[in-house]
């Protein structure tokens, strides 16, 4: 869908291949008097783009939360278009699990979460999307390469790179089953993509993505220049990371399964417009489009 009213500073899903665009947005929104995030802390976000925070989660929570993980899996229907399943049938992801479950609400409101969303995006923050991960063993299978921002832009009409995600080890992240890779300062560029967006492309795109995916010789640029990092840690462990971060994932043929609960925070001056390179919207539950800013509990 076109609009005029909104500038596209980041053409994506073309029919030919255009140069990289150096990104238009900060980074880091906010101060370090705004949140728990020193200064060298912030610094290190915006010049890598992502940060390993460990104990996000205090540690009596995680049997907890493993046990509410396992209840939504067997409590949500059949049909429900939020369950995201491999074909062969094991749950790969559940989205709006927040809205599924007190406890995960509560994980999205603790002080080691919230206040860190706020500072990094500078004000007041909403759930644009939020879904839980399973990567079972043996058979759990990953994401190619490809920035988060790229798809919420080309599909949900975010117009700027002011979204972080925050990912939520709740298993133990090995660098041998299939744990999270990221090519560090990427994020500082935005790589346009080649190939229109199919009608209804989130039924597949969410087992496996093959559109808004760089280009191989693009990525072999990128990761000479910026080498590739792995995301490992102790269950609890937070993985924030910018929306335009490259990053993927291999498959898990180890005994050790994955899960981890993902919360992608935008600010509230980010609201979604229409798609910038789709046919129409996504679903509310993969894309919010109520921007309901959420409150710290005293
Ligand atoms: O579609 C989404 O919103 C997310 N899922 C995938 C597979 N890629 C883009 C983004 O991370
Ligand atoms: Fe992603």
């Amino acid at each position: 869908m076109t609009q005029t009213h909104v500038v596209d500073h980041y053409p994506t899903r073309l029919d030919h291949a255009i140069a990289p665009i150096p990104r238009v947005d900060p980074t880091v929104w906010g101060t370090a008097g705004d949140g728990p995030l020193p200064q060298r802390v912030l610094d290190e976000f915006s010049d890598r783009g992502y940060l390993i925070r460990p104990d996000a989660v205090p540690d009596d929570w995680l049997p907890r939360l493993r046990h509410e993980l396992d209840r939504i899996g067997a409590d949500v229907d059949d049909g429900d278009p939020r369950v995201i399943r491999e074909p062969s049938g094991s749950i790969r992801s559940i989205f709006e699990p927040h809205l599924l479950s007190e406890l995960i609400d509560q994980v999205v409101h603790l002080d080691t979460v919230l206040p860190v969303a706020r500072q990094l995006l500078g004000g007041d923050v909403y759930i644009h999307q939020a879904r839980i991960n399973f990567m079972p063993g043996f058979t759990g299978t990953g994401f190619y390469w490809h920035s988060d921002f790229e798809t919420w832009h080309a599909e949900d009409g975010m117009p700027a790179i002011r979204a972080v995600s925050c990912s939520i080890a709740l298993t133990e992240n090995y660098p041998y089953n299939g744990s999270l890779m990221v090519m560090p300062g990427s994020h500082r560029t935005f790589y346009p993509c080649v190939g229109a967006t199919p009608v209804n492309n989130h039924t597949t795109s969410l087992v496996r993505q093959d559109i808004g995916v760089p280009d191989q010789t693009t990525l072999t640029k990128v990761a000479d220049q910026h080498g590739i990092d792995q995301f490992t840690g102790p269950p609890g462990t937070a993985l924030w990371f910018d929306a335009n971060l490259l990053h993927g994932s291999g498959s898990n043929i180890t005994p050790f399964p994955r899960s981890n609960i993902f919360l992608v925070f935008n600010s509230v001056d980010n609201a979604l417009t229409e798609p910038f390179a789709a046919p129409q919207r996504r679903p509310e539950y993969l894309a919010a489009r109520t921007v309901r800013p959420l409150r710290p509990v005293a």
